[in-house]
């Protein structure tokens, strides 16, 4: 059993082994692997009567396999980390932490010793700083399709990062995912809504317009972070590590509270292919059944000072149910 820490809490020695572990795995081409893993499940899986368009739904986003898949492919990225240093394990960016800051842009995590600091927009937007700066010669990225340098902008398309209320709306929620298991701002349960496809037009509780959550931090971060090759910026991995860690934290709570509705994952079957329970999460061997207990898996998470307002805000929300949804055909969009 392993913990995964808290960006924040990190030691210096556990930075570095971090950075040199990432550093390694591109020198040794295995890193562009992953992102190819992550860019190559664009292939559609849709039910009979959607578009056959990638990127409506696929493999690994915009439906019920997105957290299972996610979770997986941290794992295998992570195995062959700990295979150059047993002592490492992702860490997470609590990005709602970040969020308060007056400039979540001096955050640790953009340390000259860790991530690096956001892109210079006089030179188009490549980050200069920390081990992954384009000057650096450390970081190449192939095919990019605005050049070969890590580049980031942040808030530059979206003003804020997402608050800790924002996250207490997903927390609140009681169904994993509800037909049509897709990325409408209707779509109903913690998986849509951690993706961050509810905005305002599918519920006026959200405070921000724009993409939420998980998708609201690709588009903050911006530059790489924003195609399908969005693993070409490692801080992908650690935001990727939160929100597998809300998942197991959402996981946790549906288990003490719910628990007659176990498994917590839909749907069990008759879904979009690669999104049921028994599915296979390629390109990997498992199934999504296979990677829902992350005890189970070996791992756990360091919890934040600020878990127990996180639980509490969430248990202050009325989750929206199918039944109840604020959708009518009396409603515009
Ligand atoms: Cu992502």
């Amino acid at each position: 059993m392993y913990i995964r820490k808290n960006v924040a809490s990190l030691s210096e020695q556990e930075k570095r082994a971090f950075v040199e572990g990432l550093l390694l795995l591109k020198k040794e081409g295995r890193y562009d692997e992953y992102v190819h893993w992550h860019h190559a499940v664009m292939k559609p899986t849709v039910f009979p009567f959607e578009p056959r368009d990638a990127t409506y739904r696929n493999g690994a986003h915009r439906g019920p396999a997105f957290l299972p898949w996610h979770r997986e492919f941290l794992m295998q990225v992570e195995a062959d980390l700990r295979a150059i240093d047993s002592s490492i394990s992702i860490p997470y960016w609590d990005w709602t932490a970040d969020s308060a800051m007056p400039d979540p842009a001096t955050s640790s995590i953009w340390s000259e010793d860790f991530m690096g600091g956001n892109g210079v927009e006089a030179d188009v937007w490549r980050v200069a700083t920390g081990p992954f700066a384009h000057t650096k010669g450390n970081w190449p990225i192939p095919e990019h399709h605005d050049g070969p340098a890590l580049r980031r902008q942040f808030g530059i398309n979206l003003p804020t990062l997402p608050t800790t209320e924002d996250l207490a709306l997903a927390m609140g929620e009681i169904f994993y995912d509800t037909p049509n298991f897709n990325n409408s701002p209707f779509t109903i349960g913690f998986r849509n809504r951690i993706e961050g496809w509810v905005t305002q037009r599918g519920d006026r509780r959200v405070k921000m317009p724009g993409s939420q959550l998980h998708n609201r931090v690709h588009v903050w971060v911006g530059g790489s972070m924003l195609p399908m090759t969005s693993p070409n910026d490692p801080v992908f991995f650690l935001h990727h590590c939160f929100i597998d860690k809300v998942w197991s934290d959402w996981q946790e709570l549906q288990q003490e509270q719910n628990s007659e509705a176990s498994p917590h994952y839909a749907p069990e079957e008759g879904g979009p292919a690669g999104h049921n329970i028994e599915d296979q999460l390629k390109p990997w061997q498992r199934t999504i059944r296979q990677v829902l207990d992350i005890a189970q898996l070996g791992y756990s998470y360091e919890q934040p000072t600020s878990q127990p307002r996180l639980l509490e805000m969430a248990a202050r929300v009325r989750p929206l149910s199918p039944f109840m949804a604020e959708r009518s055909p009396f409603m515009a969009d």
